[in-house]
């Protein structure tokens, strides 16, 4: 651009330079950052979704950003799903929302700002004491409405102006005591609370004052530039109570405009064509991306930006504390898994026996294989699926023995030189290489049949249709739809492969397995057809869910603690979810699947929370 035509832009239209002031501090509050992590820490532990009741604070941008995390934000308690995460927002809940909550057995954290807990505190002390409580503030904005909500009805009046005060129904000798709102314009406040005082003698007020430390500290920031300025701009959302208050402020203190605006969509030339001096501040609720467009919007337009001195905030909070959202399911988790390791082993230890006659070299072949190694997911699978249909854990168990022997098999054939080669599998040499890759074939071969027949066992279910089915269902997890098919898929991809191809290659290696562990369990215990099919779905994500993670492991993760080699796809030139959508794609696609779990799982209440626990542990675990 020719330097007198950049001159001429940077140039109000009386020529002087263009400048923004920056007011300090202007956004995000600390009760703001806590409340955001608060929802961003319960879907990274909890995974999504987790829900929220209300905006978790009033802006429009932050909200989205945290849906598309897997947040989702509802109105009502009532539209949670009973038993699911849910954070309650910033503003603060009223006693009965978070009775709702308890009776809908939702697990919950609360976000509110501890600067509106301490009031929500006073206001319930100045109950106790029998005082009557005026309360300043916007009747309707969720922060009263949850003020409201520590007292019984009618022991708070609200009131927004000191013609209210005056019009209040009270004697003038009650007994009274007073409380803000945290957002409240502060010039405002002091004229009510002088009406107050003036009205009732026997009056009490909180000890600093409600009003926030960020309201405060904006509307003096703002205060101290408005004058200089031609107009002023407010980043914040419209239903944002200290954005408005923002707005108002400046104007009170003698900006010739004000202006509210999301974010620079919001401008235009008109707005800023006769303005030589903006002023530039955000509501505490208001993201700095949006801030940081605003600027350089201004600044496309030849404004130079000033930081102009103000006080410096060092409030930090504790975060919100994940405890309560520890469940008895997430407790006994591990206890879960140890115990039933324990009893599979036990199953298969006494099904492949110490038969003399028969080779002691096979049989140790098989046990080391099957037992003594292994997460024993698809037995858990199996053992929790007939748990929360009310079956027999006994029998549950031999259908687990027969599924941990036919996953051994596939590791074991998968890691011969054949396939993919391996040294090492939980931790310790692979089969053909502890023996010879012969003993490790029959193992294998010895393995399945041992599978089928520990299904086919009248042990295993008294209704020989029953037994049927199971082995019937299990030849198809194997065959060419499942594991054989699925393996050969990923040995001879033929070509480059799509998204789609990937999915299929791994429903059938890996995802195969897993729908039958869950069909198992609902042949076992029982269950009507749309249990069946909502189980069946849970299932085929958390198997695609299981393989993605698999993949997202041997890039990231760490051989010691997966107890094999790591990162050999991508040495091999093999392809994988990473080569196919590459780690980002695979993470978000991973969350994806999650929240499809947890959405199948979500009519069976929290019956289903140990089956949701298994699929945030497929999702989140190291090994
Ligand atoms: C069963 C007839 C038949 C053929 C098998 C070799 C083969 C054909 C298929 C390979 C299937 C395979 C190894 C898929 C990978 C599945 C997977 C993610 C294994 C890791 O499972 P984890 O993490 O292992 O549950 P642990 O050791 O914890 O049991």
């Amino acid at each position: 651009m020719p330097a007198d035509q950049h001159d001429e832009i940077s140039k109000g239209l009386a020529g002087a330079p263009r400048t923004v002031l920056l007011a300090n501090p202007r956004g995000f509050c600390a009760g703001v950052r806590r409340a955001i992590a608060a929802v961003e820490d319960a879907i990274a532990t909890y995974g999504p979704p987790v829900y929220v009741r209300r905006a978790i604070v009033h802006n429009r941008q932050v909200v989205e950003r945290l849906e598309r995390r897997g947040a989702i934000f509802v109105q009502d308690i009532s539209a949670i799903p009973e038993g699911a995460v849910t954070v309650l927002s910033a503003h603060g809940s009223a006693q009965g929302v978070k009775d709702e909550a308890q009776r809908r057995r939702l697990r919950v954290v609360d976000a509110v700002c501890p600067l509106v807990a301490k009031i929500h505190s006073e206001v319930a002390l100045w109950h106790r004491l029998g005082r009557h409580i005026v309360l300043v503030g916007h009747l309707g904005h969720p922060e009263i409405t949850g003020t409201l909500g520590q007292v019984p009805a009618g022991s708070i009046s609200v009131v927004a102006t000191p013609q209210e005060v005056e019009a209040l129904l009270l004697e003038k000798d009650t007994a009274i005591a007073y409380a803000i709102q945290t957002t409240f314009s502060v010039s405002d406040a002091a004229e009510i609370v002088g009406a107050i005082k003036l009205r009732f003698a026997d009056c009490q007020g909180p000890r600093s004052s409600d009003i926030c430390y960020a309201t405060t500290n904006r509307q003096a920031a703002v205060v101290q530039i408005a004058s200089r300025c031609d107009i002023m701009l407010i980043v914040g959302d419209r239903t944002s109570s200290n954005a408005r208050r923002l707005t108002e402020t400046a104007r009170g203190a003698g900006a010739k405009q004000s202006y509210l605006i999301e974010d620079a969509a919001d401008l235009t030339g008109q707005m800023i064509d006769a303005a030589t001096v903006v002023g530039l501040s955000a509501a505490a609720s208001a993201p700095e991306e949006a801030i940081t467009q605003v600027c350089r919007w201004l600044e496309a337009k030849g404004f130079s930006l000033v930081e102009t001195p103000g006080v410096e905030e060092h409030i930090r909070f504790k975060p919100v504390s994940l405890a309560s959202l520890e469940t008895d399911v997430t407790k006994s988790f591990a206890g879960a898994f140890a115990a039933a390791r324990k009893q599979i082993d036990a199953v298969l230890e006494d099904a492949i026996g110490r038969t003399p006659g028969r080779s002691p070299r096979l049989a140790e072949a098989m046990r080391l294989a099957a037992m003594g190694g292994g997460k024993r997911f698809r037995a858990m699978l199996i053992l929790t699926v007939t748990q929360m249909l009310g079956g027999s854990r006994e029998q549950a168990l031999r259908a687990g023995a027969a599924i941990e022997c036919v996953h051994a098999q596939s590791l074991v054939h998968d890691d011969l030189p054949c396939m993919d080669d391996d040294d090492f599998r939980r931790g310790r040499p692979t089969l053909h290489r502890r023996f010879d890759e012969a003993t490790a074939v029959l193992a294998g071969d010895a393995l399945l049949a041992l599978a089928f027949e520990t299904l086919a066992d009248p042990r295993t279910h008294e209704d020989g249709a029953v037994r049927a089915g199971l082995v019937l269902s299990l030849s198809r997890a194997i065959g060419q739809d499942g594991l054989a098919g699925g393996q050969m898929m990923d040995l001879y991809p033929g070509g480059t492969i799509s998204r789609k191809q990937l999915t299929e290659c791994q429903s059938r290696k890996t995802g195969a397995l897993f729908r039958f562990a869950v069909e198992a369990g609902t042949a076992l215990a029982g269950c009507g057809e749309e249990e069946r099919r909502r189980l069946d779905s849970f299932a085929q994500n958390l198997g695609v869910l299981f393989q993605l993670q698999d993949d997202i492991l041997d890039e990231t993760g760490e051989p010691a603690v997966a107890g094999k080699a790591l990162r050999k796809d991508a040495a091999r030139g093999r392809q994988n979810a990473m080569s196919v959508m590459g780690l980002e794609g695979a993470a978000c696609e991973a969350e994806r699947l999650l929240t499809q779990c947890a959405e199948a799982l979500a009519p069976f209440g929290p019956a289903a929370a140990p089956l949701l626990e298994i699929a945030r542990f497929a999702a989140r675990r190291d090994h």
